[in-house]
């Protein structure tokens, strides 16, 4: 175990793996393998089993206005779908994760009929979950990135519930991760996969909660274009996470049915 995170640590030092990314996701027991940077193109593309959009390189997006900032580049859609249920858990498996700085987002986008032929930079997506500084001050706190994190050689699991009431359908989920630890050089770090969604819900998030990408961000957002090494962020203890509110399920069914 040790062995292993001082491997990881020692290959990481000089080389291009500096960064990482969303292997696999799971749903209960069953894992569902993500498209590999490292291996042949040519043997996953396009594979039956294929559920997650193609990222070609581990490396971040730099630019809030990147026209892959919303599903990596060059997000090549896959032709299948995890099946979930809404209120179920998906978790994202990331082998590791380095950086400690910056907040962490999950999004979905309604494809219609299909995901295959929907263009991620022109469908409307809304952000389900999020995290950011859970405690301290914004360069040394600790935040959900860090803590996310594992150097026993166990993987980084990142869990998020469907809402329960989000009505049933194709979905592409977006987790994106924020990394802000070289001053005033975001990095952003976009996967998406394909879902189907099964369930009872009717609910669906109104207008206000439905961004596009690129678009949802401002270059001039002071939480993505930030020095943290500041003395003003040593007395910083709050961060607000980029991309407006979270949009859960429940607060419209609590509004239509008081005492559910
Ligand atoms: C996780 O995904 C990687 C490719 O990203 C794949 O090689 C591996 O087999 C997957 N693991 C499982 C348990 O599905
Ligand atoms: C489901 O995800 C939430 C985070 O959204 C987490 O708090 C909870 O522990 C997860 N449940 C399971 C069974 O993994
Ligand atoms: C989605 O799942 C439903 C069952 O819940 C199934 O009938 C439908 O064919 C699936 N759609 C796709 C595109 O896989
Ligand atoms: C940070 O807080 C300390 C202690 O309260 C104070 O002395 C200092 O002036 C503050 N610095 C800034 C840049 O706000
Ligand atoms: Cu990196």
């Amino acid at each position: 175990m040790l062995a292993l995170s001082l491997a990881v640590l020692a290959s990481l030092a000089g080389s291009a793996v500096a960064h990482g990314g969303l292997a696999n996701y799971t749903v209960g027991d069953t894992w569902y393998r993500g498209y590999d940077p490292d291996e042949d193109p040519a043997e996953q593309l396009g594979q039956a089993w294929m559920i997650q959009r193609q990222w070609a390189s581990i490396n971040p997006i730099f630019d809030v206005l990147d026209p892959f900032l919303a599903c990596n580049n060059p997000g090549t859609p896959p032709p299948s779908y995890i099946p979930i249920r809404a209120g179920d858990n998906i978790t994202a498996v990331y082998w590791y994760w380095l950086h400690p700085v910056g907040p962490m987002t999950v999004w979905l986008a309604a494809c219609g009929d299909s995901c295959i032929n929907v263009d991620p930079a022109t469908v409307q997506w809304f952000k389900i979950w999020e995290a950011g500084l859970l405690s301290g001050n914004v360069p040394e706190g600790m935040w959900y990135q860090k803590q996310f994190q594992n150097w026993d050689g166990s993987p980084d699991l990142w869990p998020v519930t469907i809402p329960l009431n989000l009505k049933p359908g194709l979905y592409m989920i977006r987790h994106e991760i924020l990394s802000i630890h070289i001053e005033n050089k975001p990095q952003f770090y976009p996967e998406c996969a394909h879902l189907n969604v099964s369930g009872t819900g009717h609910d669906y998030p109104p207008e206000d909660h439905l961004k596009t990408f690129p678009g949802a961000y401002s270059p001039f957002d002071p939480s993505i274009n930030i020095d943290i090494y500041t003395d003003e962020m040593k007395n910083t203890t709050t961060y607000e996470i980029p991309g407006g509110p979270i949009w859960d399920g429940f607060a419209i069914r609590d509004k239509y049915c008081l005492g559910c």
